[in-house]
């Protein structure tokens, strides 16, 4: 593989630990856990896993540890940071018994199905240290949660003499490690499963997972390129830019890029839902400050847009539920006949979301109805919001136009941040973290834990002081509608409204909207000063105030 300078300094660098994972450690017991709701429900269906009590690693003496075999699966969307987990644990592992062995199944929870695999050597790791991307053993969204796929994993884990399994995801897939461990629990395999919380989308955090991995490293990349974009913007001063970021439902990627950056303008699909604004309250929002912008006699901008926006409209979002049902009970929906399809949803639908849906741009209508995920989620990262947006926001100007209430110019350019920053290297934060999460997951396998989420926290302060132990998934859960059904799943984390990132932004918009005070960020710094490499972002450090 040919290598880059940065890629060969890069791959020397030694992440770090927490001081508690440095030498032997000891698991400490927490109270027992409830899960965040439905308690009575999530409890019958995870009889063996449910109310487990967190752990934390301290240090303690050295032990002894039998050989074992370990698998591990990347899943879902790539995040910066996924292949110094699989270093993390394969160090831990050999720290605890040179004879450890660690498998990789290919292009994620399908590997494991199909077994597909490969093995894991020091000579593969040491390629892989400290770069982004998941192509180490690829990643795949296969949603594993039937018996016989269950039954299929089992064959290939034993006949490798596999007897813990990790799985690196987000919140699906964490769903899915915590049902395949009560499984294997129950079925008394002697079967670890261990979930580790990645995504960039930010959403999987709670009070145990203080942010899920990539999210550092892919908000820093995006607002380099917002920040690049507003210099020709405030060079040029001709176009407003519409710019869609992912993150699926949740709004932290735009919320951090907006801190870090200040553009005129970013939408936070949680506010709009708070506020019952609809479809037109958005458009005219933005038209406003466009058109003060333009009486201040700036024509150029700046627009946010968090990539799940239309699911927080409430109007789109029962017209998007009741599609998600109808695309569930139909599944040959893709062999109607392309031009019969628009006409067909029309006459599927309740009166009152076919009007909402007819009253859509026809691409945007298109859209809505494309292939869910394997979780039943809309593809957002489809959905061109930044379009319709914009398009709303120019036929908006010129009614104020011909009503002699705006004479400013609004020139478009449109962008979409997302596949750009998920395999970007590691920032120093996100190598560290993911080394320390892969870390922690070996001890929880040596300490025999099942059903346990990686957790590593205190990670504003130096890495030296961070907490490592493990949380059970099940305390994250609650039963949610996907599919047209109620299913167990691990509750995703939106932005908070009353939280210090919101409040901060909040409190600065409005001067950010009509003052040009952008903040250039410049890309992300791996050698330098440690104000300029090792810095969290700015929605952890304001949350840990
Ligand atoms: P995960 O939740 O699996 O981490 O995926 C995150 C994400 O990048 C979302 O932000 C985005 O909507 C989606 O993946 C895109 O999915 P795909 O890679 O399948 O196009």
């Amino acid at each position: 593989m040919t290598k880059s300078a940065l890629q060969i300094a890069r791959a020397a660098y030694r992440p770090k630990l927490p001081k508690a994972l440095k030498g032997a450690v000891k698991a400490e017991m927490g109270e027992a856990t409830e899960s965040v709701a439905d308690q009575e429900i999530i409890k019958s269906l995870f009889p063996n896993t449910y109310g487990m009590p967190v752990i934390r690693f301290t240090e303690g003496q050295k032990r002894e540890y039998p050989a074992i075999n370990v698998g591990v699966i990347l899943s879902g969307g790539q995040a910066p940071g996924g292949h110094n987990v699989i270093s993390g644990l394969f160090d831990g592992l050999k720290t605890l018994n040179k004879e450890n062995r660690l498998f990789g199944f290919i292009l994620g929870p399908g590997g494991l199905v199909a077994h597909d695999y490969m093995e894991l050597t020091a000579d593969i790791i040491d390629e892989y240290r400290n770069t982004g991307g998941f192509d180490m053993i690829g990643s795949g969204r296969t949603k594993l949660d039937k018996v016989d796929q269950f039954e299929k994993g089992l064959e290939i884990l034993r006949k490798l003499g596999i007897s813990a399994l990790v799985i690196i995801g987000g919140d699906d897939s964490n769903t899915n490690a915590c049902i395949l461990a009560e499984y294997y629990a129950a079925k008394k395999t002697g079967i670890q499963v261990i979930g580790c919380p990645k995504t960039i989308d930010g959403d999987l955090k709670n009070e145990m997972i203080e942010t899920s991995f990539g999210f550092d490293t892919a908000c820093k990349v995006y607002s380099e390129v917002i920040g690049n974009i507003q210099r020709d913007c405030n060079s040029a001063r001709k176009y407003w830019h519409f710019i869609k970021l992912m993150g699926r439902s949740a709004s932290h990627i735009a919320l951090e890029c907006a801190l870090q950056t200040q553009p005129n303008v970013c939408l936070i699909s949680e506010e709009i839902e708070a506020k019952n604004m609809s479809l037109d309250d958005v458009v005219t929002y933005i038209a406003r400050i466009v058109a003060d912008r333009a009486a201040a006699g700036h024509n150029f901008g700046t627009v946010l847009i968090p990539e799940g926006v239309i699911e927080f409209i409430p109007a789109l979002r029962g017209l998007i539920a009741e599609l998600n049902d109808l695309l569930a009970k139909n599944k040959d929906f893709a062999m109607i006949k392309k031009s019969a399809q628009r006409d067909w949803v029309i006459s599927k639908l309740s009166e009152k979301n076919a009007k909402i849906y007819e009253s859509l741009p026809s691409g945007v209508a298109k859209q809505l109805t494309l292939d869910r995920d394997p979780h039943g989620n809309v593809q957002v990262s489809q959905i061109e919001t930044e379009k319709l947006l914009s398009e709303m926001v120019g036929r908006k100007l010129a009614e104020w136009a011909a009503e002699g209430k705006y004479t400013g110019k609004f020139a478009t350019q449109h962008h979409f941040f997302g596949y750009e920053g998920r395999c970007a290297a590691p920032s120093n934060y996100d190598a560290d973290y993911c080394y320390s999460l892969g870390y922690t997951a070996s001890m929880l396998i040596a300490e025999g834990k099942t059903g346990y989420m990686s957790s590593v926290r205190n990670t504003t302060a130096p890495a030296d002081e961070w907490i490592a132990g493990g949380v059970p998934i099940t305390m994250m859960m609650n039963m949610e509608r996907r599919n047209g059904e109620m299913k167990p799943v691990i509750q995703k984390a939106l932005v908070k409204l009353d939280g210090a990132p919101f409040k901060e932004f909040a409190a600065q918009r409005e001067r950010w909207a009509i003052e040009t005070d952008y903040v250039y960020p410049g890309p992300i710094q791996y050698f330098g000063p440690s104000e300029v490499c090792d810095q969290p972002t700015k929605t952890l450090k304001l949350e840990h105030v």
